[in-house]
């Protein structure tokens, strides 16, 4: 499996976040009463990489706690959304490997990339029973230098899997970063199983790389794929089936609407409409883009549409994209289509770094900065962003008034001062080490005991 994006409050809603959760644990308890060898996750386990909420949390270790009952090792590589590639060392997979639920793949950089064993903390290969599983993280636009290096340094077993994150050209529209399949097949004859994860989409090439796709949909765009996980079976070769049928994903219902004039009769016999051909659904997702000249907008109300909607499908939430059409302009057809180009461009780039998504406030800008510049617009903007910052982020070191600074020096003093004094009384037997815990390329090391 691959791409449960745990942990996604699609559209701020908290029942998205429990059906992403809810088919994690579908998947995984299929897989336990399948009684399967082991359980492969190619990468994107998670939905942010920093931002870790408590709920979220426990999900992952609820759900990776029945797999641990039943002696079934989870073994899985860090997808773009589960760490940034150069800035962390030691990410929330590695925390569920400490903590023994999961075994998170990834090489050792000195001098190349070098592929050693799982040692049961850090490792780029993992050997069960006969069958040595490589796991390779995300690794963005240095994919295809990595990739050629585990081509060149794989060492085959007697059956090999390949795991990693990492997106195939020609099957999913405007993503960036992605590699023509010919790379991966060199690995033909050296591995007998890719499993990929990435693009949520599910394809099989030559019985050789296999990409399940995601559970839950993250975009209305997936809807449109078959996707699930590949159950596995090899005997001579690989016999395989895409299973989805252990779960039952949220229903997504995607209109495309219109609008002539403010009367709201013609907008209910088309819901009414599309009601009756989409069928009974439940609690859908409503996503209705709505077209509409200027004139005909400030005539509507939103809610009335809500409402409307709400009347015929009962949906757990609704989406109402508005294209307002200006009739002082000139009609530019594909003018919005290049916008949301550029900001799926932008946003791509963006994830490789800690920002989160900022690719609006980065278009903003570039608007401000390249039509009309007007200083009250970008004052109100840097505002916005700072506002936004504080709410997300800590006050960084250096940001501090001197006072604070020496207020914080006289109380860390005398902490450090109680604490020699409680380190005459703690009991130092199988106490954790936490300054050794990591080494320098935060790799997790072994329990010490002090
Ligand atoms: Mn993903």
């Amino acid at each position: 499996m691959a791409d449960i994006h745990l942990g996604n409050r699609q559209y701020g809603s908290e029942e998205r976040q429990m059906d992403f959760a809810q088919a994690f644990l579908d998947a995984i308890r299929f897989s336990v009463k399948k009684e399967v060898d082991f359980i492969l996750i190619s990468g994107d386990l998670f939905h942010k990489k920093t931002e870790m909420d408590p709920v979220t949390l426990l999900q992952a270790r609820k759900v990776l706690e029945i797999p641990e009952r039943a002696g079934i090792p989870v073994i899985a590589v860090e997808g773009n959304h589960d760490s940034t590639y150069f800035r962390e060392n030691y990410s929330w997979m590695d925390y569920l490997a400490s903590s023994g639920l999961l075994i998170n793949l990834k090489p050792e950089f000195s001098d190349g990339v070098v592929l050693r064993e799982w040692d049961g903390e850090n490792g780029a290969y993992f050997e069960i029973d006969g069958t040595r599983i490589y796991g390779m993280k995300y690794y963005g636009s240095l994919t295809e230098k990595v990739l050629d290096e585990y081509v060149r340094k794989i060492k085959s077993s007697d059956f090999t899997i390949f795991m990693a994150h990492i997106g195939v050209e020609g099957y999913v529209k405007n993503m960036y970063g992605c590699i023509p399949s010919a790379k991966l097949h060199k690995l033909r004859g050296k591995v007998d199983y890719i499993a990929l994860g990435h693009l949520h989409r599910a394809f099989v090439e030559g019985n050789l790389v296999f990409n399940p796709g995601s559970l839950e949909s993250c975009d209305i765009s997936e809807t449109r794929y078959e996707r699930g996980i590949y159950f596995v079976e090899v005997d001579d070769r690989v016999g395989f089936s895409l299973v989805n049928s252990f779960y039952t994903p949220r229903d997504f219902v995607i209109l495309d609407y219109s609008m002539k004039s403010p009367d709201l009769n013609e907008f209910e016999s088309f819901i009414r409409a599309k009601r009756a051909e989409v069928g009974e659904k439940n609690k859908p997702v409503v996503d209705l883009k709505i077209e509409v000249e200027r004139a005909v907008r400030s005539a509507i109300s939103e809610e009335n549409l809500r409402k409307i909607i709400s009347d015929f499908f009962d949906p757990l939430l609704v989406r109402i994209h508005w294209e307002v059409r200006n009739i002082f302009k000139p009609s530019l057809p594909d003018l919005e289509s290049k916008e949301s180009i550029e900001r799926s461009v932008i946003s791509q780039l963006l994830e490789n770094y800690s920002y989160g998504d900022i690719s609006d406030e980065v278009l903003n800008f570039k608007r401000i900065f390249s039509s009309s510049f007007n200083l009250v617009e970008v004052d109100k903007m840097v505002e916005d962003v700072l506002t936004h910052r504080t709410r997300k982020e800590a006050v960084k070191p250096g940001e501090y008034s001197e006072s604070q600074v020496s207020e914080k020096l006289e109380k860390s003093k005398k902490s450090d001062a109680e604490a020699e004094k409680k380190k005459d009384f703690e009991d130092v037997e199988e106490e954790w080490d936490w300054r050794s815990a990591l080494d320098s390329a935060g790799r997790t090391r072994k329990h010490k005991k002090l």
